[in-house]
């Protein structure tokens, strides 16, 4: 079968083109983190703001470990399709946003160039929570490999935060504003990556640091959003039913569920493609969706994760469909619902999720949603905790999915960037005091340190030991 690529366009049949031809766009956005996220979620976004209104906001993306992606979509001139289970069954489209596929590690010359080019006026990234190197305080961890080799004077940084650090420094002798998009699942996630830049910067003893520094104050804007669409991995059959569809190989095929979701801080020190007028929000506070989306759905989607795989299940939707899972779910969201602010319609939200989680057309697999737990863990589960114990309320769901996680560290397969250290707090000790290791490891010495936390877990893994999931309820 011939390959995806411009010359097989044309034989595309109709409702499956791309909105637009990327041939035609000039390169204005750098995009760090080429995984299938990404594909699924801005690149379209991008692409119907496109098609609508024009503008030219092609996107370079840089894929930053894996060299695999740029192998597969290099060919296929950075053309990929996006196929949508709906209930009513799959939608199979390319998306043509993509002008430049390449390796931020191979390909750092390039990179940097365009961070320093005018036309360029957006940088996002999706590199997931373990791709900012932060250490337990939230800042920058100048300790890990990557960080201390880019600021021991790499040229060509490895780091996101040095791959940024360097390119504005670039940026500042054309004094062009920029606006860099966090898109990870992190609270807070436009300042977080501001502060992890400026922190390297102050780390690189630069002579030029101080004002670079207060350049990046003044022309770089680091606006905070929330993404929303759950994409599972691609397997061989989803590109196999793609390129039927399509009829051409698309080795570069990501799927998706119908729903999407972007809300944005509108708080942009430059021009930007119309993203509005494709359903994203743009609104001067997104912390009130960003807790919703995280502790609901992301602490969810974690607890299910943890659950399921210890109790057999292998997607989301097994979970959901096992006799524990939808009343796990709503008892969740119950208790973590009163961690929010007011206002929000935590009822509707938590039905739209049962049905999301239900689809049956979508195979998320647990085993996905587990890795790199001790980073999600931390995000999505103590924030509420500690508010829930701060009020002085009983908090039996998160202790309970604490103690899942627990449980999932000492029985499951663990992939996850703390894996040794994680396997030394369980050596020796008893379970107490394998509990407070965890804990510290998870950044909350405070809950390591509070014993009626430690052995409110500790009984919850007892329980769920002896009686599984629904001993949760
Ligand atoms: C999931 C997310 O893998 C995970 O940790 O919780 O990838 C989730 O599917 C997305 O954030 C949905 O928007």
């Amino acid at each position: 079968m011939t390959r995806l690529s411009y010359a097989a366009l044309g034989s595309l049949p109709e409702e499956s083109r791309p909105l637009v031809d990327p041939r035609a766009l000039g390169t204005r956005i750098v995009h760090l983190g080429l995984g299938a996220f990404h594909r699924a979620h801005q690149a379209v976004h991008t692409e119907q703001a496109e098609a609508l209104y024009g503008g030219g906001w092609g996107i370079a993306g840089f894929s930053q470990r894996s060299r695999a992606v740029v192998d597969t979509l290099a060919p296929q001139d950075g053309l990929y399709s996006l196929t949508l289970r709906t209930p009513d069954g799959p939608r199979t489209r390319v998306a043509g946003q993509l002008t430049e596929v390449r390796h931020a590690g191979d390909d750092a010359t390039r990179l940097r160039e365009l961070l320093a080019c005018p036309d360029v006026a957006l940088v996002t990234t999706t590199v997931t929570e373990k791709g900012y190197w932060r250490a337990a305080d939230g800042g920058l961890d100048t300790t890990a490999p990557p960080v201390a080799a880019d600021l021991a004077g790499r040229p060509d940084p490895a780091s996101v935060v040095g791959q940024l650090a360097h390119g504005l420094r670039a940026r500042r002798a054309l004094d062009a504003p920029l606006s860099v998009v966090c898109c990870d699942n992190m609270a807070d996630n436009g300042r977080v990556l501001e502060r992890l830049v400026r922190e390297f910067v102050q780390a690189t003893g630069w002579p030029d640091a101080d004002r670079l520094l207060e350049w990046i104050a003044t022309r770089v804007a680091f606006p905070s959003t929330v993404v929303d669409r759950i994409v599972p991995a691609t397997t061989g059959a989803d590109r196999d039913a793609a390129s039927a569809v399509l009829g051409v190989r698309d080795e570069g095929a990501v799927v998706g569920e119908p729903f999407t979701q972007w809300v944005l801080q509108d708080t942009f020190a430059t021009d930007r493609p119309r993203w509005e007028d494709t359903g994203a929000l743009f609104v001067p506070d997104v912390a009130p969706y960003q807790m919703m989306k995280l502790r609901l759905l992301n602490g969810a989607h974690t607890l299910l994760s943890c659950l399921g795989l210890a109790d057999g299940r292998e997607t989301v939707a097994d979970a959901l469909a096992a006799p524990w899972g939808e009343p796990v779910l709503r008892a969740y969201a119950a208790e973590v619902a009163g961690t929010l602010p007011a206002g929000l319609d935590t009822g509707a939200y938590v039905d739209s999720l049962v049905t999301r989680f239900a689809n049956p057309a979508m195979r998320h697999l647990l085993r996905q949603i587990a890795t790199d737990g001790s980073l999600k863990v931390a995000e999505r589960w103590l924030p509420p905790l500690r508010g829930l114990r701060a009020a002085g309320h009983p908090a039996p769901m998160l202790t309970g999915a604490l103690a899942a996680w627990v449980r999932h560290t000492r029985d499951g397969d663990l992939d996850d960037p703390m894996a040794d250290r994680i396997r030394a707090a369980w050596a020796g000790g008893g379970p107490a005091s394998s509990v407070r290791g965890l804990l510290v490891l998870l950044g909350a010495p405070d809950l390591a340190e509070d014993a009626e936390c430690v052995a409110a877990i500790v009984e919850r893994v007892a329980a769920l030991d002896a009686g599984g999931p629904s001993a949760l309820l």
